[in-house]
């Protein structure tokens, strides 16, 4: 066997990563697979969260001979001053990508979308409902006005809870009212999380740690559930749809575009401007077949769930797809975006566009995107992409052939018109057939790809264990790729992977037994379908008592620990595929670990091997089980799907 083969068979599991990881070494390039080999040796105190530099008296670290700081803060308060900043880091991130979402609604319904449009009324007017804004017979633009400002309320308020905490079952609000973690304003809890870490402020790890799950609700029921809202109204919301996933979606004779990021705006206008007669017939006179327009990390979950466009690869792909030689031009975003781009594209003819005002990328084009026009802006893009392709070495191309065929665009509706049929949406077939110990559970697997751990393993290991045994699997993010590029995104080979109880019933109702929800935002529809089962009855009042829990199998973002967050606050016990920077303290460890089950009734669990967190998962939705008394209901007969569903069976 090949030397590099072997040394890089251990970091990743598909061969499309693989070919290019060795055409990576052939050309000279680094990826973030060797850069992670050069980084090796991490700082154990970083590790450990006893690192502080919030005050120049610091850096601080803390040690047995040294057990605090200059200004006399201890290892708590310095790990969960840190934690804190995390939460804080990522709340504001979805928070962020929410806000210009919902500037873009507002503008929409002042008249001035600029080819923007409302393209869901029927979601619209949802959430209308949801945020009890008058409907009468006012037009959609004033009701669009109005949930815009109150969305924006939630970003503002200085001394009112988010109205989205309403969405929650109401015994769940009261426990976040209890313990005094129900959030203010989005953008007054980061700030306020900022102030509190600061030097000489909150030195209290609970008190600490408390605002931590306080910011984190508003992310999770506050800028994220707002972003998947209003993508939902504006791009509408997902149904069902086929793609295909892994580099191999990238082909010899087209002109390739990659969009790369988290915003859905531009890239919705490329996915529609890709298809313009105009644009493909340009193409075809610089000697391409047409135009790929593919995508990685989220900005690609979002354009796959509306548009169906495939999916190039996850996070720890971006410079591999760049490896491929084939790609014109990538356009990036926000969040996500590896800042070694432009050094792997000056190797071949790739040109990295950057669009976002906040993201600026040395080495890359930027080009802002022009919002008054942005049908025209997307156009001008793909025709410079166009105008690349003349620059594509023949010599330094070489395509991986691995894709998988795939179904995503599982949206919450979807989910319900699927289990309860067109005219009956429910989610009554399911709580059903987890009453009657068809579907043990349900799980949700979500997050990101992370060097240290050989990629998509632990994902992809998990997700089989668990459908085997009955669990039904809700995906977002980069685990989604994950399952996407292994092929488990094909209901058929799921099916066939699936043990006899959710086989039968995904068979019968037509959904497979992993659903592709969305991008990282779209975690908040992971609480929107828990919110749907509560609501359906038969599974107690409260999330904490659904068998159902979350896995960030590969996480690495600041992102995923304030989703971690945002779960466990809601009652949802989430296990780490590796562990927070927290080993420094015992107490916050602890509270993380143990105290919050008293608290919010869930807390977080680190286990290393995927086999193992299979078991206790398992373990742990039948402790749930056992409390809910559904455990002996086995024997009793399949619900009548065909009576359920109506007459479109
Ligand atoms: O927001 S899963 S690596 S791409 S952070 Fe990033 Fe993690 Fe991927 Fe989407 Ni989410
Ligand atoms: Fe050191 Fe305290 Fe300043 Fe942190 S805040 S760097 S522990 S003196």
């Amino acid at each position: 066997m090949n030397k590099d083969y072997e040394l890089y068979n251990d970091k990743v599991t598909d061969s499309a990563s693989l070919d290019m990881m060795i055409k990576a070494k052939t050309d000279c390039i680094d990826t973030c697979f060797d850069r992670m080999e050069t980084q090796k040796n991490q700082c154990a105190f970083g590790k450990s969260g006893v690192c502080c530099r919030i005050c120049h008296m610091g850096p601080c670290r803390i040690t047995n001979k040294a057990p605090k700081g200059v200004c006399g803060a201890d290892a708590d308060t310095i790990v969960a001053r840190n934690f804190l900043r995390e939460v804080a880091g990522g709340t504001a991130t979805h928070s962020d990508h929410g806000r210009h979402l919902v500037l873009r609604l507002k503008k929409v319904a002042l008249g001035q979308g600029n080819g923007y449009v409302i393209k869901d009324e029927k979601a619209l007017r949802y959430a209308a409902k949801l945020y009890k804004i008058e409907e009468g017979d006012r037009s959609i633009n004033e009701i669009a006005l109005d949930l815009a400002n109150t969305f924006l309320g939630e970003f503002t308020s200085q001394e009112d809870m988010l109205k989205t905490l309403d969405l929650a079952p109401v015994k769940r609000k009261n426990i976040w009212e209890a313990t005094e973690i129900a959030p203010l304003g989005i953008d007054r809890m980061v700030v306020e999380a900022l102030h509190r870490t600061t030097m000489g402020v909150d030195h209290d790890y609970k008190s600490l740690l408390m605002h931590a799950f306080r910011t984190s609700l508003a992310d999770g029921w506050g800028g994220s559930r707002v972003a998947s809202i209003v993508s939902d109204i504006l791009f509408g919301s997902p149904a069902p749809i086929k793609s295909n996933a892994n580099l191999g979606v990238l082909r010899e004779n087209t002109v390739n575009i990659i969009v790369h990021g988290h915003e859905p705006a531009l890239s919705e206008m490329l996915a529609v401007a890709v298809q313009d007669p105009e644009i493909i017939e340009y193409a075809k006179q610089v000697g391409a077949e047409g135009i790929t327009l593919a995508g990685i990390c989220c900005t690609a979950n979002e354009i796959l769930m509306r548009h169906g466009v495939p999916i190039a690869g996850n996070i720890l792909q971006q410079e591999l797809a760049i490896v491929t030689g084939a790609v014109e031009m990538m356009v990036i975003d926000v969040q996500c975006c590896m800042p070694s781009l432009p050094t792997v594209a000056s190797s071949y003819h790739t040109e990295i566009v950057s669009t976002a005002e906040i993201a600026k990328t040395i080495g890359a084009v930027h080009i802002n995107f022009d919002e008054n026009n942005p049908l025209n802006s997307a156009k001008d893009l793909i025709k410079k992409a166009i105008d690349n392709f003349k620059n594509r070495d023949p010599k330094k191309v070489s395509i991986p052939k691995a894709q998988e065929p795939m179904v995503a665009g599982f949206s919450v509706d979807a989910i319900k018109h699927m289990l309860g049929g067109k005219y009956r949406a429910s989610f009554r077939p399911l709580n059903d057939a987890i009453m009657q110990n068809r579907i043990v559970g349900v799980v949700g697997i979500v997050g990101c790809n992370n060097p240290k751990k050989k990629m998509d393993s632990y994902t992809n290991i998990l997700t089989q264990e668990l459908i085997k045994r009955n669990v039904l699997i809700l995906k977002t993010g980069c685990a989604a790729i994950a399952s996407a590029k292994a092929g488990m995104l094909k209901p058929e080979i799921a099916l066939e992977m699936a043990g006899d109880g959710l086989r039968e019933v995904c068979e019968t109702v037509g959904i497979p037994p992993i659903l592709h929800m969305g991008s990282c935002v779209d975690n908040s529809r992971i609480l929107e379908a828990a919110t749907e089962i509560l609501f359906e009855g038969g599974l107690g009042d409260d999330f904490s008592m659904i068998p159902a829990l979350g896995v960030a199998p590969e996480w690495m973002s600041e992102k995923a620990i304030a989703i971690g967050c945002y779960f466990v606050a809601s009652g949802i016990d989430v296990i780490l595929g590796h562990p927070f920077y927290t080993s420094g303290s015992e107490n916050v460890t602890k509270f993380l670990n143990e105290d919050t089950k008293d608290l919010f009734g869930a807390s977080f669990h680190y286990i290393d091997d995927p086999y193992e967190a299979a078991d206790k998962i398992v373990a742990m939705l039948n402790v749930k089980r056992e409390k809910l008394g559904i455990n002996k209901k086995a024997e009793r007969k399949l619900f009548d799907m065909k009576d359920r569903r109506g007459t479109d069976v």
